[in-house]
């Protein structure tokens, strides 16, 4: 049962939701026989990525190894999930531009900052407003939503399972299911 691949690139600030809609994603498409795979940006940084900080050059670096690491994914047929702040529209669309056009999906995980920072499920936000982590996203870096994205997801006023089912209909309406 093959499908095409393609990338679901979610962007958005630490504690949006960006990690918890790809899993829940994986999880339905694994349910319906879907090859589907999670990148991840926090694990990336354990491995691939481990060189590289926060900066904003780290950052692009980042990006665009993960790009170029899922594009191998999807050049394998399967769907794949890369969550990633990626804070900077220039780097998002470096990203974009290694994809046949369609096959990449930007998703914004929308959430304001003050009920990011009331999340704060690793504390980091606490740490960035006292100074011990420096250069972070939404606190003392910037974060630039995307102009035109292909899906918005509001984590602030929807629940996991209608995120999930909104990525869900795209890939159906676009015929990737
Ligand atoms: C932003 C930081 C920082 C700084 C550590 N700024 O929510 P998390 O904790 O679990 O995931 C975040 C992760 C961000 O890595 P990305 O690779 O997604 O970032 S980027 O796309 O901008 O390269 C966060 C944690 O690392 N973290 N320090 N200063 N997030």
């Amino acid at each position: 049962n093959r499908h095409k691949g393609c990338i679901i690139w979610l962007t958005g600030l630490s504690g949006s939701g960006k990690s918890s809609i790809s899993f829940e994603i994986e999880r339905l498409l694994f349910e319906r026989n879907v090859s589907a795979y999670v990148l991840d940006g926090d694990n990336l940084r354990h491995g691939l990525n481990r060189d590289l900080g926060f900066s904003a050059d780290d950052r692009r670096e980042n990006i665009r190894r993960s790009a170029e690491a899922a594009k191998l994914f999807v050049d394998a047929g399967i769907i794949t999930l890369l969550s990633l702040i990626s804070p900077y529209r220039v780097d998002r669309d470096a990203a974009r531009a290694l994809f046949e056009a369609g096959d990449f999906i930007e998703v914004y995980v929308k959430c304001p900052l003050d009920v990011c920072e009331q999340r704060d499920p690793k504390g980091l936000y606490k740490k960035a407003r006292t100074g011990e982590i420096r250069e972070f996203t939404g606190i003392s870096a910037p974060y630039e939503p995307p102009l035109q994205p292909e899906i918005v997801i509001q984590t602030d006023s929807q629940t996991l399972i209608e995120s999930a089912e909104q990525i869900m209909q795209y890939l159906r309406t676009y015929q990737y299911l």
